[in-house]
């Protein structure tokens, strides 16, 4: 069964460690001086281990259950087992941007990997007020090697196919369908708001229009096998090392279990909103000059990620009728894509289950207009996203909106 298995504890982990030689060249078990259970996600155990001379490595377990609400809701452990070949895979074309998987214990539902003690997670460093510059731009470059080389561009089609059905993830593209998608519209008792947020919840609920285009975005994602996405790529997502305090000299891209064969879009709309969302809260914050910083991050994303995926296209393994008309025609559904994704991943994270440290620690006073103006503009950001705006124009609408709804 497979929930029947042990879970790592500070007891068990000495013993765990010593038991398979792959760790130990990576770390002295038995001399360990620094024990920590860092998970602070929605699913998992984390633990990061330090030995007397200073190696470190990072166990994360898969519990057969969402750990955010208990053993109520059972989730497939082997959702591990995504995360880590998803790593390896996305390495192949990324090296750098995500951390080093040293091994997976389908037994016990553990990946043993690099330990980014000496990383942040970005979401806490913004969360701060920090702003590190060198993260927006390679976490798009990352979507663009990965999207690429995992697609029919990149693989060819029958290895896209086979790669397609490997990577299948039903039990936590089911959550995302659910949370994401469907919950924030149709209240399955695990909305929740301000009571002061609660008519705003309720016209973004009752807008036909938006519901109409998360039924086309939830569509596309249940159905476009595009790349290898992250698929659940959210500041909280991305750990970075900024050894000067001002830009990011190492950005890693963790925590890839919602991973599976989806649409590009997605990935880069989730960054997009976790933006905005970071600059309701600077603005709540009174900190004008970092809530224009968070808003200009979207367009630092998209612009690497456009320009890496047009320097790999000329790659692509078939270029019969995948012309150079195709990839125009592309790249200007995947600026589309983001657009309805980011609302959507806005939305969501204000009334449905999960979400965001940004606003939730802000005192109830002004998360009260920093949740309104992430619901308007998750609205209008999803409703007209085909309009091609410029990122500055996204930029300076969301501003007005988030500077208009602020409350004292
Ligand atoms: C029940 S899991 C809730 C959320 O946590 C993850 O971060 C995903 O975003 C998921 O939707
Ligand atoms: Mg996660």
């Amino acid at each position: 069964m497979a929930d029947q298995y042990e879970f790592l504890t500070k007891d068990n982990i000495t013993d765990y460690l010593s038991s398979k030689q792959v760790f130990a060249e990576l770390i002295d078990a038995n001399n360990l001086v620094e024990f920590k259970e860092v998970g602070d996600g929605n699913l998992n155990l984390v633990f990061i281990m330090k030995d007397s001379s200073g190696r470190g490595i990072v166990l994360k377990q898969a519990l057969p259950y969402v750990r955010l609400v208990g053993p109520d809701w059972p989730m497939t452990p082997s959702r591990a087992r995504i995360e880590s070949e998803t790593t390896i895979i996305h390495s192949r074309f990324a090296k750098d941007l995500v951390p080093e998987i040293y091994d997976y214990d389908p037994d016990r539902f553990i990946i043993a990997m690099e330990d980014l003690s000496d990383h942040v997670v970005w979401r806490g460093a913004l969360n701060s007020g920090l702003r590190f510059d060198g993260v927006a731009g390679p976490l798009g470059k990352y979507v663009a090697k990965t999207a690429f080389g995992t697609s029919i561009f990149g693989l060819g089609q029958e290895q896209h196919k086979l790669e397609a059905a490997r990577a299948i993830n039903p039990g936590l593209c089911l959550i995302t369908e659910d949370l994401v998608f469907t919950e924030p519209y149709f209240e399955n008792g695990r909305n929740s708001v301000l009571p002061s947020n609660e008519k705003d919840a309720q016209e973004l609920a009752n807008d036909k229009e938006m519901v109409n285009e998360i039924g086309l975005l939830k569509y596309k994602f249940m159905t476009a096998a595009e790349s290898l996405i992250h698929g659940d790529l959210h500041t909280g997502s991305a750990m970075i090392k900024c050894e000067d305090k001002k830009e990011a000299v190492s950005v890693k891209a963790i925590d890839s279990e919602f991973s599976f064969y989806g649409p590009i879009g997605f990935d880069l709309g989730a960054l997009v909103a976790n933006y905005t969302i970071a600059a309701a809260r600077a603005c709540a914050l009174g900190n004008i000059e970092q809530m224009h910083w968070a808003l200009s991050l979207g367009e630092q994303t998209w612009v690497e990620f456009e320009k890496e995926f047009r320097k790999l296209w000329p790659s692509r393994v078939d270029k019969r009728v995948f012309t150079d008309q195709l990839l125009e025609e592309l790249i200007k559904t995947w600026r589309a894509d983001t657009l309805g994704y980011a609302g959507a991943k806005m939305a969501r994270r204000i009334v449905g289950l999960a979400k965001t440290s940004d606003i939730e620690t802000l005192e109830p006073n002004v998360r009260e207009g920093a949740a309104r103006a992430v619901l308007q503009i998750a609205r209008k950001t999803t409703k007209e996203r085909n309009q091609a705006k410029s990122w500055a124009a996204l930029a300076k609408e969301a501003a007005e909106i988030i500077q208009k709804t602020a409350t004292k």
